[in-house]
């Protein structure tokens, strides 16, 4: 019998959480286990619980082969790669780290907006290589203020979003599933309706399947040539080849992308467009958020393995 309460880590999580987990329980490594689930499921007895992370995530294979499995606790607040309904099916449950990212995330949808609008990452490479000096002024640009801001997903991140853009003057509308009830922004039934209105476009709604490709061809051209779209969710939201062929063809106006549709992967034609501005997936990678999101991982473990239920069952 396992002295310490005993769960199993689908794969690493930074230094402090991977340390403070093996303080505290007794931690089956499954990235670093040579025999990989296999191997693991022979020392399964006893694994109440499952940590991951929404990159990592949790396959119904690993939850099948823990029989004493009960609760998923994972780090990132999409959870499209957890076996959600295997869980369910088990009576397993599942939390993720909402509300400590939000505000991290919708600044740099912001970031990307102005970066896209703005052409600051341009602009930067211009002064940095000599180019102020040798060519003089640089191009005039997008502006921000006052305009139209259509938002695709009005959760705790959309909302993030939506507040920062009355510091901005905007106009706010939005789309989702269902209209939210006490919400000040006007809800928007079709999509390209919202973007045929808006100046700029931020999709913050979940991935999965059931978003894939929701910015269409059409929902793009409805946005059209003055248009930005920003993201900061997930790259299968938008149809990339659509977006791709739209910033190409300057049906499009440009586009702030923090995900993409196989990242790491970027379609070539994307590199060399000035209308676009680019990051590597990293809406919460502060610091202070990555932090937060972490010890919410282990605040939930706890609870859990005390008989308290979890802190942040996921909502779906
Ligand atoms: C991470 C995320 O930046 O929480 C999520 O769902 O997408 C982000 O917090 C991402 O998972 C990094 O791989």
């Amino acid at each position: 019998m396992l002295e310490r309460a005993a769960v199993l880590q689908v794969g690493p999580l930074g230094d402090e959480i991977d340390r403070e987990l093996q303080a505290q329980y007794e931690v089956l490594r499954l990235w670093a286990e040579p025999g990989g689930l296999e191997a693991v499921a022979r020392r399964a007895a006893g694994v109440s619980a499952v940590v991951t992370s929404v990159r990592h995530g949790c396959t119904a294979s690993i939850i099948e082969r823990l029989p004493d499995l009960r609760a998923i606790c994972s780090w990132g607040v999409g959870y499209e790669t957890i076996a959600v309904a295997a869980a369910r099916a088990r009576g397993v449950v599942v939390s993720n780290t909402p509300d400590v990212l939000d505000d991290c995330v919708a600044d740099l949808a912001w970031g990307l907006l102005i970066a896209a609008a703005r052409r600051t990452a341009v602009g930067d490479r211009y002064v940095k290589t000599g180019q102020w000096r040798t060519i003089g002024a640089f191009p005039l640009s997008t502006r921000v203020s006052g305009k139209r801001l259509g938002i695709l997903g009005l959760g705790r991140i959309g909302e993030a979003i939506a507040r920062r853009g009355s510091g901005f003057s905007m106009d706010v509308r939005y789309h989702n599933r269902r209209k939210r009830a006490g919400i000040p922004y006007r809800y928007e039934s079709s999509l390209t309706e919202l973007a045929r209105w808006a100046d700029f476009l931020v999709v913050a709604c979940e991935g999965g399947p059931a978003t894939r490709h929701l910015v269409s061809a059409e929902v793009l051209d409805a946005l059209g040539p003055e248009g930005i779209v920003v993201n900061i969710a997930r790259g299968t939201v938008i149809d990339q080849a659509a977006m791709v062929r739209a910033l190409l063809e300057g049906r499009l106006g440009g586009a702030g992308l923090d995900v993409l549709e196989n990242e790491p992967a970027v379609p070539r034609e994307l590199m060399d467009m000035d209308q676009v501005a680019l990051m590597p997936h990293v809406g919460s990678a502060t610091v202070e958020t990555r932090r937060a999101m972490g010890q919410l991982v282990l605040d939930n473990l706890a609870s859990f393995m005390a008989g308290r239920g979890l802190l942040t069952p996921i909502r779906a």
